[in-house]
């Protein structure tokens, strides 16, 4: 176990699953690297979204560029998955005079029955978020909103709120905050999925104690009776790291983190755990792959049970799985930990 100073670790009540559930070597197509997947139940299944950067090997990268593609899986348990053949997006497809270049970070979420698809979108002009519908069988996407250039990392809630759609969001606002990574976590509504506005700062960089670079959005929270509990990626630099991975150099660490907001205006956390979620720790975490010491969730969910599984892309590579009960992560929000 490789780890970084200061150390971080995950919360007592995470269980990791030891090898990643999703990896390259399941993929019926090329593929490098999988990893960032949005999870949801549907229809009786549950389905995965997933991004595969390829092209590359750490021999010859970077000289050989990635492409990147959004492959889709499915599970009958949530553990063992299946890769179908074709993908929802491949970056091999678009034309060099495309504004788009390619679509990455899929999150899911359903509202009243319906898919919908949260991506960041690299364009000629700039990194935009978009949401997407997708059709029931998970082939078709139809982009119904993008946001302006300098924003990604979207999720959707699950459900209207006081009659309006909501969306975590991630804005970069590189002039007003002094030119460096200091990118917070915001709140937008909308009447209709298209129209945004109502922006308010949710949790700030300042906010979290193990970040000190910038943070965003997860997970599509979960409706509890105590809030909407919701992850989130939070993000520490050292200057001083070194080689972590394919790069030179990737002085970044990733962990998740968790708070609950407030059900009735979710623009207000009612409770947040000083001390990360999910912290790099495992061989797949911390040894292996393109970047390590990076944890990127990006589904949750909660079963009949009170068990939640929580799916994070590892080190840019892989997608794995940790699961914990629902009251342990109520219990981390609104309780002191050491
Ligand atoms: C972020 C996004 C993620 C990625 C992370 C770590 O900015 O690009 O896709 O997992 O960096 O490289």
């Amino acid at each position: 176990m490789k780890m970084l100073s200061p150390e971080l670790h995950s919360a007592p009540c995470i269980k990791k699953f030891e090898k990643p559930v999703l990896t390259k070597d399941d993929a019926p197509y090329d593929a490098s690297l999988i990893f960032n997947a949005g999870v949801a139940k549907y229809n009786g299944q549950y389905v995965m979204v997933f991004r595969n950067d390829y092209g590359p090997t750490e021999q010859n990268y970077p000289e050989k560029r990635f492409k990147t593609s959004v492959g889709f899986a499915t599970s009958d348990d949530g553990i063992n998955w299946r890769i179908r053949e074709t993908t929802i997006f491949d970056s091999k497809d678009v034309l060099p005079t495309d504004e788009l270049i390619r679509l990455y970070d899929p999150r899911i979420t359903v509202i009243e029955g319906k898919p919908y698809l949260c991506m960041a979108m690299d364009t000629h002009h700039g990194v935009r978020g978009c949401i997407a519908e997708i059709d029931e069988n998970f082939e078709r996407i139809n982009i119904i909103s993008a946001s302006a250039p300098d924003n990604r990392n979207m999720v959707l809630f699950p459900e209207k709120i006081n009659g309006k759609y909501v969306r975590l969001e991630r804005p970069f606002p590189v002039y007003s905050r002094g030119g460096k990574d200091r990118f917070d976590l915001w709140l937008s509504t909308s009447p209709d999925l298209v129209y945004w506005g109502e922006t308010e700062l949710v949790l700030a960089v300042e906010d979290v104690p193990f970040a000190n670079d910038k943070i965003g959005p997860a997970a599509p929270p979960i409706k509890t009776d105590k809030g909407w509990l919701t992850t989130f990626h939070s993000v520490d630099r050292d200057e001083t790291r070194g080689k972590n991975g394919w790069e030179k150099t990737w002085k970044k660490r990733y962990c998740a983190g968790i708070m609950l907001l407030d059900l009735e205006d979710p623009t207000k956390v009612v409770g947040m755990s000083k001390l990360p979620l999910i912290a790099p720790e495992t061989y797949y975490e911390t040894e292996y792959g393109f970047r390590q010491h990076v944890i990127f969730p990006g589904g949750m969910i909660l079963e009949p049970d009170g068990e939640v599984k929580i799916y994070y892309g590892a080190s840019d590579t892989v997608e794995c799985l940790a699961t914990a009960k629902l009251d342990d992560l109520i219990a981390l929000c609104t309780e002191k930990r050491k």
